[in-house]
């Protein structure tokens, strides 16, 4: 192990590049595959080295056919560790192809070039981050990608354990304040959407905290906001970023107040927000990284990854006015999906939930409303959301969601989703906290009972050991 070194390994990556006529980028169209492809594109393109980009859902043998075979070189990005026998499959050259990844590895025979995050024992890194970190050893001018970086670890929830980045996206984060377009709130309050949402819905809809009287109960809200001289301005509802620092003082020390009376943990109310000074109120979707990186999800969701790539670039025109078109259309569809979710009710099995949602919604963002609906049902289990595979109707769609305490008891959805997965001739990946699979509709009932098993002896393990 000692031979691995982050340092070596930016600066070989960097040679590679410098060498390089061209370059074709293969990125993952989620948050951090979208900012880790602009991240390197803006800076290769900086250099005068000629870049295009493949979007892909994910790197297999359905996909390999999306990927250029010319003689450019071939930078995979949030993707590709997992799938190094694929693209030795594809016939490249050890020295033709990067891997910035943060996935685990499956090495093939043929020895590739990863700069993958994990092997540096970094597992709070997303590949956005690794992609900076190339950027900035390409030129130490690049500092202004670093804010790029903080969405990509924002959106696949490098924060979410801690509820602040730490580590190596720690020290990214260190560069965009010294750049000077991101800005931190410390330990400000947990809610998510600071810059759009009506205060009442992010005070009733926080995944984290659990209030009486003001969870899942929006006028609840309302009524605790208006008994402290917190209310409605021509209409609407004032959203965080727009409260004075004297406001949001009162409401913080109100809730931290509340939540301890009701004998409720404050443990989880705290988090560092990350705002961007560069980006105007009118685009306000942007204003901070976690709704800036949802823009970005949304995108990819439906199919649009280069609009967020665009965005990414600077684009605040014409991509800009459709991905906020979107951004609307998809969550009310993720609106759809929780409602669903909570009229018509989940099975609920010894150590998880689980439903089936058909084909009444777009397969790209039933895992969202169902990670959005754990809060409303049992959060102590994580839940599994079945649905129709819109490009194949013999395959089922599995998605997953739990909470960060219950990662804490040794649960781990990628590993249980893949494991099934595997069993039954599926295949599955993801994070502890977020996973999904692809299984045959044939044995969906088996697969259900099969990870209800693997999460039981997760739960049990971590019984065992403490
Ligand atoms: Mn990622």
């Amino acid at each position: 192990m000692s031979d691995i070194c982050l340092d070596a390994d930016l600066a070989a990556a960097a040679e590679v590049i410098l060498a390089s006529d061209a370059v074709t980028i293969i990125s993952h169209i989620d948050a951090d595959g979208i900012t880790s492809e602009s991240i390197l594109s803006q800076a290769i393109s900086r250099l005068g080295i000629s870049v295009k980009t493949t979007f892909i859902r994910q790197l297999d043998p359905l996909t390999l056919h999306q990927i250029p075979q010319d003689d450019s070189l071939k930078i995979f990005s949030d993707l590709g560790s997992g799938q190094q026998i694929l693209i030795e499959q594809l016939g490249f050259e050890s020295d033709q192809v990067i891997i910035v990844d943060h996935h685990v590895s499956q090495p093939g025979e043929r020895e590739y070039l990863e700069v993958n995050s994990l092997k540096y024992g970094e597992h709070k890194t997303s590949a956005a981050g690794i992609a900076y970190l190339i950027a900035r050893e390409l030129d130490s001018t690049n500092k202004d990608l670093a804010k790029l970086g903080i969405v990509g670890n924002v959106g696949d929830m490098m924060d979410r354990e801690d509820l602040r980045l730490t580590g190596l996206s720690h020290a990214i984060l260190k560069d965009a304040i010294d750049h000077g377009n991101v800005e931190i709130w410390e330990r400000d309050l947990n809610i998510y959407g600071i810059s759009t949402r009506p205060l009442p819905n992010a005070l009733a809809y926080t995944d984290d905290i659990d209030i009486p009287g003001i969870s899942n109960d929006v006028s609840g809200a309302q009524r605790f906001l208006e008994h402290l001289g917190i209310s409605q301005i021509q209409g609407r509802w004032p959203v965080w970023q727009d409260l004075s620092f004297e406001e949001k003082q009162l409401v913080t020390s109100a809730l931290v107040e509340y939540v301890i009376a009701h004998n409720r943990s404050t443990e989880r109310m705290f988090i560092d927000h990350y705002l961007f000074l560069d980006e105007r109120r009118d685009y306000a979707p942007l204003l901070n990284a976690s709704e800036y990186a949802t823009l970005l999800n949304s995108c990819g969701r439906w199919s649009k990854p280069l609009l967020g790539s665009a965005i990414c670039r600077g684009d605040r025109g014409v991509s800009y006015q459709e991905a906020d078109i979107m951004l609307r259309n998809h969550r009310s569809k993720i609106r759809e999906v929780l409602e669903y979710i909570t009229d018509n009710g989940v099975s609920e099995y010894s150590h998880m939930l689980f439903i089936h949602v058909g084909g009444r919604f777009p397969d790209t963002i039933v895992g969202i409303g169902a990670g959005m609906a754990l809060s409303r049902l049992n959060p102590k289990k994580p839940i599994l959301i079945m649905c129709e595979d819109s490009m194949d109707e013999t395959v089922t769609k599995v998605s997953m969601r739990t909470k960060p305490d219950v990662i804490k008891s040794g649960v781990d959805l990628q590993a249980a989703l893949s494991t099934a997965a595997e069993r039954y001739g599926g295949s599955g990946g993801g994070h502890k906290i977020a996973a999904g699979a692809f299984i045959p509709k044939d044995v969906e009932r088996e697969f259900v009972e099969d990870v209800n098993r693997i999460l039981a002896e997760q739960f049990g393990a971590s019984e065992s050991n403490s």
